[in-house]
C-alpha cells in the first residue's frame, strides 16, 4: 500500500500494519541521490512521524537531489535482517537500538544497564555528550556511520498476561520477550526469569500464541504497536533506558557530497530532537490510554530489583566485559554504579 506522506494520512494509516511511507510525487529516477531508510516501528510511532518531516526537508534542502524512502514497521525484515542489509548496502539508513547493535559493537548496549538512569536529565547530557561519543567512536570501527544525535525509544516498562510483575520474585520462571542482545538476556537470567531472544517483528504473535508471557518495552512502543491487546498488567518498572542510533552504511556516507551529507546529519539530528520531546509529551497520557484499553498499572518499588541485580553480580559483570574505561564514562553521568 502506498500513502501520501501528510501527517494526516500517515495517523490514518497507522492502523494498516504493512503500510509503505512512500513519496509518490517525485518521479522515480528523478533524485540524483536515492535510498532508503529502514525500521522496526510502527508508521504512527513518533520516530516514523518525524522521519517522514526529515526527508521532506532533506529533499527540499537538496533542490530535489536526495530522495530516502521510508520503510516502517519492520516491512524489510526483523532488526536483525535489517542490520545486515545495511551493513551489505542493500539499505543505506536504519534506526537500530543500542542494545541490539551491541551485537555488532558490544559497548553500544552500555547505556542499557539497569536502573542506572534517574531521569532524561541524565540522559540527554550524556548520550548528546561524551557517552555518546565513545559509543559512537567504537561504531565507527564497524563499517556504520551513527548520527550524533539518538532519537527515544524510551524508558522500559514490562507487561504480563498472566501475572501482575510486583517485585523481582514475581519474574521467577516468568517467560518474557527480549530483544535478541546478550545484556537484556543476562538482565533477566539475573532476576531468575527464562527470557527468550525474539525479534521485534514477531513480538505480537509471541504474546497472542502466549509463546512468551511478558515482554518490556516502553509506552509508546506498547501503545502503538497495540501490545495491549494481548497484554493486561503493565509494571512502572522504568528498568532501562533505551534509545534508537539512526545509522548510514559508512562506505555510502563517506562517498557522500560534503554538502549533501551536512544538509542529511542536519535534518536527521533536528528531527531527532522534535521525536524526543514528542515521547515526552505523549508520555503524559500513555497512562490513561492504555488503561482505557484494559491494561492494569502496577507502580514497583525499583529497590528490590536492582538489589537482585547486584546481588547476582549483574553490575560487576558487565563492568569487566565493558571495560574500566567505558565504564568511568558512564559513571560521569550516572554517578557510581556498583
Ligand atoms: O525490540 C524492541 O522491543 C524495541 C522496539 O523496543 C526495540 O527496538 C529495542
Amino acid at each position: 500500500m502506498t500513502i501520501r506522506t501528510t501527517r494526516r494520512t500517515l495517523l490514518l494509516a497507522g492502523t494498516a500494519a504493512s503500510a509503505t511511507i512512500a513519496m509518490p510525487w517525485i518521479a522515480k529516477g528523478a533524485a540524483e541521490f536515492q535510498f532508503k531508510y529502514a525500521n522496526n516501528s510502527p508508521v504512527a510511532h513518533p520516530l516514523n512521524i518525524r522521519a517522514v518531516e526529515a526527508m521532506e526537508r532533506i529533499k527540499k534542502e537538496t533542490n530535489g537531489r536526495v530522495e530516502i524512502q521510508i520503510f516502517p514497521n519492520n516491512q524489510l525484515g526483523s532488526d536483525t535482517d535489517m542490520l545486515s542489509q545495511l551493513r551489505s548496502g542493500a539499505i543505506e539508513f536504519f534506526t537500530l537500538s543500542g542494545l541490539i547493535l551491541s551485537t555488532l559493537v558490544p559497548v553500544a548496549s552500555i547505556n542499557g544497564l539497569g536502573f542506572i538512569w534517574d531521569s532524561y536529565d541524565k540522559v540527554w547530557p550524556a548520550m548528546d555528550g561524551g557517552l555518546g561519543a565513545y559509543v559512537r567512536a567504537q561504531i565507527a570501527k564497524s563499517g556504520l556511520h551513527a548520527m550524533e544525535r539518538q532519537w527515544d525509544n524510551g524508558y522500559r516498562q514490562m507487561t504480563s498476561s498472566t501475572r501482575p510483575i510486583k517485585g523481582p520474585d514475581d519474574l521467577k520462571g516468568f517467560k518474557i520477550r527480549v530483544p535478541p542482545s546478550p545484556l537484556w538476556t543476562s538482565m533477566f537470567k539475573a532476576f531468575d526469569a527464562s527470557p527468550m531472544s525474539i525479534n521485534f517483528s514477531e513480538v505480537y504473535s509471541a504474546l497472542q500464541t502466549k509463546v512468551a508471557e511478558g515482554q518490556e518495552n516502553p509506552l509508546s512502543i506498547i501503545y502503538f504497536a497495540k501490545l495491549y491487546e494481548v497484554q493486561k498488567y503493565l509494571s512502572e518498572t522504568n528498568h532501562m533506558w533505551d534509545g534508537f542510533w539512526f545509522l548510514a552504511n559508512r562506505k555510502l556516507w563517506n562517498g557522500l557530497p560534503a554538502d549533501v551529507r551536512d544538509v542529511i546529519a542536519k535534518n536527521l539530528n533536528n528531527s531527532a530532537i522534535d521525536q524526543r520531546a514528542d515521547i515526552l509529551k505523549q508520555n503524559e497520557t500513555f497512562k490513561a490510554n492504555l488503561t482505557g484499553k484494559g491494561m492494569e498499572f502496577i507502580k514497583v518499588d525499583q529497590k528490590p530489583f536492582r538489589e537482585k541485580l547486584q546481588a547476582a553480580g549483574f553490575y560487576k559483570e558487565w563492568k569487566g566485559k565493558y571495560g574500566d574505561e567505558a565504564w568511568s564514562v558512564l559513571e560521569k553521568y550516572t554517578g557510581p554504579i556498583s
